[in-house]
Parts: C-alpha cells; structure tokens; sequence
C-alpha cells in the first residue's frame, strides 16, 4: 500500500511522529449537532494535537457503534477505550449516580457546579471498582416541559404519554400520572410522529435539535434539574498509556469541562430563542404548577433517601451544607 510504504519511509527518515499511533474509539449517545458531542470532538482533536498523532480517538456518536445503554459496560469491558453517557442512567447501580437528575435539588449552574464537586469523588470511588475513571462531566442546560397544550397545572399533565430519558423521569411521570415511555434522544421526532409519545421533559438543546416545534406548540421552562453527560475511561487503557500521553488526556478533558460548561451556559438561551423563532409559544410556569412540580419532587428525593447508601446520603449533605 502507498499510504503505509510511505509512512514507513517519513519514520525511518525521522520526519514523522510515532511510527505506531495508539487506537481508541468513543462511542457517544448523542448527535452531531449537540454540543456535548461538539464538545468532545474538540477534546479529541486537542488530545490529538498535544501527542502529535500518538494517541487517535475516533468518536462514535449517536448511539451508532453502541446503543446508550451499553456504552458504560463497553468501556468496562474493553471492548472500547473511552465513551460518553447520560450520568444518572447508572442510578440502578446506585443512588450516588441518580442526585442531578432530582427536581429542584440543583436548578442553576452555580448549585449543579457544587453538586458535582460533592459527587464527583463518591461516584469516582464507585467507578473505579469497575475499572473505569471518568475524565469530564458536562450538564446539560436546565430541563423544561414541551407539551402540545399549555400546561397550567400538573393535573393537566395526566394521562399523557409522556417521553423519559431515565427512571428519574419514568417516575416523575408516573407520579404526574402520564404514562412514561423511554425514548433515546435521537428518536424524539420519530416516537412524537408516530404517537408513541405526545410530552416530554429535555433542554431547550435537545428541544431545538429534535425541531419541536414540528409535534408540540408549548415550551415551558420549569428548569427543574440540571443533569450532566460523563466520559469516562478504561483504566487499564489508560495506565498503558505512556507518561506524556496521560498528561494530554487529562489536560484536554479538564479544557473539555470548561467549555462544555461554558457551551452549556450559552445554549438555553439561545436554543429557546430557536424554537420561540420556530413558533413554539415560551410560556412562565404558573404557581400552581410550580407547587405541584414541587411536590412531586419532594417525594422522589424521599425515595431517593429511602434507596441511597450512606456515602450517597453525604453528597447530599455535602451539597446542602455548603
Ligand atoms: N437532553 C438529553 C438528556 C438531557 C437533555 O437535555 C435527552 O433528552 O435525552
């Protein structure tokens, strides 16, 4: 092959860089236009550029080289290096993993900045004992309510098939009395198509890359939590990096969190802008279903307490204490 005599000739010339690049793959559960997916790709580039070509992640997003809920146990396994997931999907593992995606725990970036230094080390703790280390956690902008109808109280919320991302959301829909329906993201226009689901809690990111406007007419903006995506990665394929590789991984994914952060901050306003631009009428929850959000919430943080172990209780206390 021409590309491989070639390559070989620049190195025993010593014009290229390492003769043999390490290989990783990255599979991700979101598409190319969500900025959590942009953002990594960028941490792939700069991880890249820092080794000179010696350590190349390709990037898998979508769901495309594995669905979302395998992605966690194929870096467990080995079968990829590194990958990306919806953190509080692992809550059935443990309660730790769950606390971001509890209503009205964390609504602001400052206070889900604070959540996250209280369970950062409780949740490395956990993924270590299954071999993996995670390198960034980015949020998501805060989570509102798309409906085909305004939305005045949560008793209007009842009956609908109701779009979830996690249990957290299968149960607050369950104790809004909809009917949840798990949907990955990249499946949202297609579940709203064809009747398989008519609302949905997401961000105003998820809300205009989906085209909402195209099934429902309302968006309102009930910033109730702000759950964070992880990348994490296979310890042992990280050990058998050399020195100076490891010091490009974890300087470009502390870059990563950075700007996710900062992308994150610039999206809910400007995605809302899109679909208010799109005609979905933005619409400031009413009092009363405020209240009745509340509500709801205040009894899944009780059966959050009622499952979490001792260590998860304390980020808690950790987050509200500070
Ligand atoms: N978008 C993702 C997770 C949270 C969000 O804002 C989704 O809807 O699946």
């Amino acid at each position: 092959m021409m590309m491989k005599h070639a390559a070989a000739f620049a190195v025993a010339m010593g014009l290229a860089g390492p003769a043999l690049a390490v290989e990783w793959n990255m599979p991700t559960p979101y598409g190319d236009k969500t900025f959590h997916t942009v953002n990594i790709r960028e941490f792939a580039k700069d991880v890249k550029a820092a080794t000179g070509g010696a350590l190349n992640i390709t990037v898998h997003s979508a769901g495309s080289l594995f669905p979302h809920a395998q992605i966690k146990n194929a870096v467990r396994s080995g079968q990829v290096q590194i990958g990306e997931f919806f953190l509080s999907r692992l809550s059935n593992e443990d309660a730790a993993f769950g606390i971001d995606s509890q209503p009205f725990v964390a609504t602001s970036y400052d206070d889900a900045a604070r959540l996250w230094a209280a369970q950062k080390p409780v949740i490395t703790r956990l993924l270590a004992k299954q071999g993996l280390m995670p390198l960034f956690s980015v949020p998501w902008p805060a989570q509102g309510l798309y409906t085909k109808n305004e939305v005045k109280t949560v008793a209007d919320l009842a009956g609908l098939r109701f779009r979830a991302y996690n249990a957290a959301l299968e149960e607050f829909a369950t104790l809004a009395k909809a009917s949840p329906v798990q949907v990955e993201a990249p499946d949202i226009p297609q579940a709203f198509a064809t009747g398989q689901v008519q609302a949905m809690i997401t961000s105003p990111s998820t809300g205009a890359n989906s085209k909402a406007w195209d099934f429902v007419n309302y968006y309102t903006p009930i910033n109730a939590w702000v759950p964070k995506n992880i990348v994490v990665v296979n310890k042992a394929a990280f050990d058998a990096l050399p020195a100076d590789a490891q010091k490009a991984v974890l300087d470009a994914a502390a870059k990563a969190e950075k700007r996710g952060w900062d992308m994150s901050k610039a999206e809910a306003a400007a995605k809302t802008k899109i679909m208010a631009d799109n005609g979905m009428k933005i619409v400031q929850p009413s009092p009363e279903l405020m209240k009745g959000l509340r509500e709801i919430g205040a009894k899944m943080l009780e059966n959050w307490k009622a499952k979490a172990s001792p260590e998860a209780l304390e980020i808690l206390k950790t987050y509200q204490g500070g």
